[in-house]
């Protein structure tokens, strides 16, 4: 289908979306302003398993779209930068890169609210950067300073923000889903209104623990969205070589699902919206999101051992999330190459400004010191 073309450019879309964000602030919640809607059809159709599919058809705006682009450029050039200061070994420990899956949060989050809960996994960074964290908390707890969001102590694995509704950070696989189950059974006891997220991978999709969680969610109609990204390998395992059937949306048999191209945040967020609805209805439900990252597993993983280059630049060329939206920006007259590009410049300095800012900082606060027993 041809996209649509926008009628008018009022609003200069360019400024007032993002000019705020600096590495001091919070990420933006795409900002609702008056600028005409635009609807814009999903790369790929959805696959149901259970229940009915959403329309393809998904309502956006300039500036939701301007945002997108703003937020995923940050997120991605935030991963590449912490790639370096791990090399520097100013990062130390364990460190997973979330680059490659960034439509997965900008979408989620431009589908709910912080009243919704998210919980994860380890590769953790750019989800709690959507949920409101700001660049000077990330790099200040990936290099274990006082100023990072769990005080340094955490580091990459274990971040948090519990007031905008993330629960984390989890670094046991698959953990993290009984928990959000059990977030989701607070949210329906207070009778709140509200739905949990709680993601996992393609890995931990074969555990155990998930199905257990599944049943006493779907038991009690609980509000809880279980969301597989689907990267296709769990470590350096390929999904089709650990599971016997990798159409992980039918996994909840009884509970319904729905695959996605996960590498395309409108389809995202029109899926995610569709799940808090149903599951404030109906119960769980599983959503399968097909993505893919480009770094390995984690720092100690080239990512090159169990897959080919022609493989991972073969999804950077057809699929990237950032040149999906930038073709979009492009094609409907809402920013040219050029804004985009200028937009990408001040994104590098504005890391790099957040990475000085973060070594500087907290070095000359007393340190905390714990005893353990
Ligand atoms: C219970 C448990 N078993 C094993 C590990 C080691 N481990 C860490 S990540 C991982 C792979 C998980 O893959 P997946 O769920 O696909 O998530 P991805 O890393 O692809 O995001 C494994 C086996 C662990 N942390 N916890
Ligand atoms: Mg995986």
């Amino acid at each position: 289908m041809a996209l649509p073309r926008i009628v008018s450019r009022s609003n200069n879309p360019l400024k007032p979306v993002s000019s705020f964000l600096s590495y001091t602030l919070p990420l933006h919640r795409s900002i609702s302003t008056n600028d005409s809607p635009l609807t814009i059809e999903t790369s790929l159709p959805f696959i149901a398993h259970n229940c009915d599919p959403p329309s393809r058809a998904v309502t956006t705006t300039s500036s939701e779209l301007m945002s997108f682009f703003r937020d995923m450029t940050l997120m991605r050039r935030m991963e590449l930068a912490a790639d370096s200061l791990y090399k520097a070994r100013l990062i130390r420990g364990f460190c997973h890169l979330y680059d490659g899956q960034e439509a997965v949060a900008v979408g989620m989050e431009a589908a709910i609210t912080r009243k919704d809960a998210i919980i994860t996994a380890y590769r953790d960074h750019c989800t709690f950067l959507s949920r409101g964290g700001t660049m000077h908390e990330v790099y200040s707890e990936l290099m274990g300073r006082c100023d990072g969001c769990s005080k340094g102590k955490g580091g990459s694995m274990h971040f948090y923000r519990k007031e905008n509704g993330f629960y984390g950070g989890h670094g046991i696989v698959g953990a993290q889903v009984p928990l959000g189950c059990g977030i989701a059974l607070a949210q329906k006891y207070c009778k709140d209104e509200n739905v949990t997220f709680a993601m996992y991978g393609d890995g931990a999709a074969n555990q155990g623990q998930l199905f257990e969680a599944l049943n006493m969610a779907a038991l009690w109609d609980l509000p809880a969205i279980l969301v597989c990204e689907n990267n296709h390998y769990g470590m350096g395992t390929a999904a089709w070589k650990a599971a016997k059937s990798p159409a992980y949306y039918k996994r909840g048999d009884y509970v319904p699902g729905l695959k996605l191209d996960g590498m395309d945040a409108l389809a995202v967020k029109q899926v995610c919206k569709f799940a808090k609805d149903h599951a404030l209805k109906n119960g769980p439900i599983i959503l399968e999101m097909d993505t893919y990252r480009y770094h390995g597993h984690s720092m100690s993983d080239p990512g090159s051992t169990y897959r080919t280059r022609d493989e991972i630049s073969g999804v950077r060329l057809e699929r990237d999330p950032i040149e999906r939206i930038r073709k979009l920006l492009v094609s409907h007259d809402i920013a040219t190459e050029k804004e985009l590009k200028d937009m990408e410049k001040e994104i590098r300095k504005e890391v790099e400004e957040a990475i000085a800012k973060a070594k500087a900082y907290g070095t000359d606060r007393k340190e905390v010191r714990v005893t353990l027993p």
